[in-house]
């Protein structure tokens, strides 16, 4: 029976169109040696290659990606960033909340819709692989593209931070209780499109839309073409209204933006004496963000180019100067389809960050005082399984669960208790942005009435500045578990996450694939029951309730299998 639900699953979405098809991806996840930034370390690649590809689909396609874990020595899983995974909760890639850990040699396939045209990426959630380099672009080509007329070309920038150290040596720094201050692992440099030499072929006269990707683990970037305008049509996964003439954006980690740049005619010299076009990334380690004094450092800038084709590459790019920085203010971009501000709002999830230690004196992060802790059974399969009872908050274990009832319009504030940025991100939704004060604002406070928003934007990835808020909406109208976290992944090893319990009475019973229970099974994880796979809820016994005190990130599922 299980051989069948891909076919099922493909058969159904076909119905989108009479163009869809499937995009298939037979992915062996390996460990490979690359040098980005000219030192030399493993990184996490595919089928023996890194950088790892880029997913390509039109909307209406179905994606296949058929996953064999070759890495020998880690457990592993890919998530979808941005997509919403609507009816296929189980594909969503979380491991400990959608899935198990998939162990050495076995094969895990993921199928789902590529349901809403836009940037997105790829990335392990299993405990710290993606700064190890396991992520990739994921592009949804839109064939009724509003913007179609305003560029010739597409291309994708990826920017990142890169860590000369493995993910879990520097986890392992960080979580010791010396660690007083909550330091995280800083970058040992910035790379653009994962190392490839950072030039743009262009053409003059044309058009080009640039697919700018932050696939840092810490550090937001700066990006400006100096005095080239860039044109947002996009962020994250919804169109904008056209904001012309920006000169810098801010990108915090796993945002996109969709720019337009118009290459002037005579933008780049002729072709005997041609110019390269210079753009600048610059990586931004300030702990507040918003504080662009010239006193700060800024250790890390990458110079790319935009060139033509026929320009030796022997040419250097002048590095670009910037006298201030000053990103355009990403909560002012309009939805392009201006749907108003989703109400009235019948539920309110108030989160407070705070850094916290826990009872071994090891830091973490904590939402409300609690750490997000993994628990024995995936989140989903626990709401699959306890019948009415997956609505108890209690029966999932220390996930910081919020369940929320379906057609509620759901107010999602985030307070920052910490004086640096961080960008939180919800698995499942593009959400509205209400509000994004500046940093110093303080908490959110109910009595308020709420600002008069006309078209908020929707993305799937907001930076919440120092000591202020952000107020998020959404509709509670896609069953399913989703995370809800900051994207600072050493702040994910940290616990920063709480999950999201959506429409629960559209979960019981729930159709998880026979193969990712299989997956389940032969790493000895129970699938049915509450955290910690009892039948009745409220039993407790084996929730887990105090963080290792060795971390082990993704080796950590090999005390479950005598097979590793
Ligand atoms: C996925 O890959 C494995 C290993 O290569 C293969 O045995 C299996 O048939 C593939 N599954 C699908 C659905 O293509
Ligand atoms: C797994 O093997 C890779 C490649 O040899 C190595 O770089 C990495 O440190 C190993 N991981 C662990 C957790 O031991
Ligand atoms: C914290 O302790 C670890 C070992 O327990 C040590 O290696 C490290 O240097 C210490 N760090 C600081 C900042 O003292
Ligand atoms: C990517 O995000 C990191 C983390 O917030 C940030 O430091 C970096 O500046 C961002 N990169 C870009 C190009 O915005
Ligand atoms: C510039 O060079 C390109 C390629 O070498 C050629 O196709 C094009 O005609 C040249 N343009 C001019 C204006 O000379
Ligand atoms: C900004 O940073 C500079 C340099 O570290 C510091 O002197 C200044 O007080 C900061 N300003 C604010 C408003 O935090
Ligand atoms: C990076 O670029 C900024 C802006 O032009 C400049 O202020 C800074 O000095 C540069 N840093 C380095 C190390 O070159
Ligand atoms: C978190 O704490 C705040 C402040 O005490 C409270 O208003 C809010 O309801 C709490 N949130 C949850 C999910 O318990
Ligand atoms: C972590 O790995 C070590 C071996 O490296 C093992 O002895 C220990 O039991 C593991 N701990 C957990 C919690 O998995
Ligand atoms: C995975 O399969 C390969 C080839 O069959 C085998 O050599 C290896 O020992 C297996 N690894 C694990 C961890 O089971
Ligand atoms: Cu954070």
């Amino acid at each position: 029976m299980h051989r069948t639900w891909i076919t099922t699953l493909t058969t159904s979405f076909l119905a989108v169109g009479s163009w869809a098809a499937t995009v298939k991806y037979d992915w062996e996840i390996t460990w490979v040696n690359a040098s980005p930034d000219g030192f030399v370390r493993p990184v996490i690649g595919i089928n023996g290659k890194w950088p790892c590809p880029v997913i390509e689909a039109n909307v209406g396609d179905t994606i296949v990606v058929n996953l064999t874990n070759r890495l020998g020595n880690e457990t592993t899983g890919l998530h979808f960033h941005g997509i919403k995974q609507t009816n296929t909760n189980f594909m969503d890639g979380a491991v400990g909340a959608n899935q198990c850990p998939v162990p050495p040699n076995a094969t895990f396939t993921y199928c789902f819709l590529a349901d809403t045209p836009g940037t997105y990426w790829y990335h392990s959630h299993n405990m710290g692989q993606y700064p190890d380099g396991l992520r990739g672009p994921l592009i949804i080509h839109d064939r009724h593209d509003p913007y179609s007329s305003y560029f010739d070309e597409d291309v994708t920038l990826t920017v990142s931070d890169w860590y000369h150290d493995e993910s879990i040596t520097l986890v392992r720094q960080m979580l010791q209780p010396n660690n007083t201050d909550f330091l995280i692992p800083t970058p040992d440099s910035v790379i653009v499109n994962e190392g490839r030499d950072g030039i743009i072929y262009v053409e003059p006269g044309k058009s080009y839309r640039v697919r700018v990707i932050n696939f840092s683990a810490f550090a937001a970037a700066f990006i400006t073409f100096g005095d080239l305008p860039m044109n947002v049509i996009m962020t994250d996964g919804t169109y904008v209204e056209e904001e012309t003439n920006i000169k810098q954006l801010r990108i915090t980690p796993a945002q996109r933006y969709d720019v337009i740049l118009n290459i002037g005619s005579n933008a780049l010299g002729s072709n005997e004496s041609s110019t390269l076009l210079p753009y600048l990334v610059v990586l931004d380690v300030n702990p507040d963000y918003t504080n662009t004094s010239a006193e700060l450092d800024w250790p890390y800038n990458f110079t790319g180019a935009l060139t033509q084709h026929h320009t030796p590459l022997d040419a250097k790019p002048v590095p670009l100067e910037v006298d201030s920085f000053d990103p355009f203010d990403d909560a002012r971009f309009a939805a392009l389809d201006r749907q108003a501000a989703w109400g009235p709002v019948t539920a309110h999830w108030v989160l407070n960050f705070d850094f916290c230690a826990d009872a071994n004196g090891i830091p973490r992060a904590c939402f409300n005082g609690t750490t997000y802790l993994e628990q024995k059974v995936p989140t989903l399969y626990s709401a699959a399984t306890l019948g009415r009872a997956n609505v108890q908050p209690s029966a999932y274990g220390q996930v910081n669960p919020f369940v929320a009832r379906r057609g509620d319009v759901l107010e999602i504030v985030l307070n920052n208790h910490d004086p640096a940025l961080h960008p939180f991100h919800l698995h499942g939704h593009q959400f509205q942005v209400i509000e994004r004060p500046y940093s110093g604002a303080g908490d959110w406070r109910r009595t308020r009435a709420p600002p008069d928003v006309e078209a908020p934007v929707r993305r799937d990835t907001v930076g919440v500045f120092g000591n202020s808020y952000a107020v998020l909406r959404i509709v509670v109208d896609n069953p399913g578990v989703f995370l809800f976290h900051c994207h600072i992944e050493w702040h994910v090893e940290m616990g920063l996450t709480a999950t999201l319990i959506e429409a629960p009475d559209r979960l019981v019973g729930y159709p998880i694939p026979q193969q990712h229970l299989d997956v389940c099974k032969s790493i000895g994880i129970p699938t049915s029951g509450n955290a910690a796979g009892h039948k009745a809820w409220w039993d407790h016994e084996g929730f887990v309730t105090v963080p290792p005190t060795v971390y082990n990130g993704s080796v950590r599922a090999s005390r479950l299998s005598s097979a590793i």
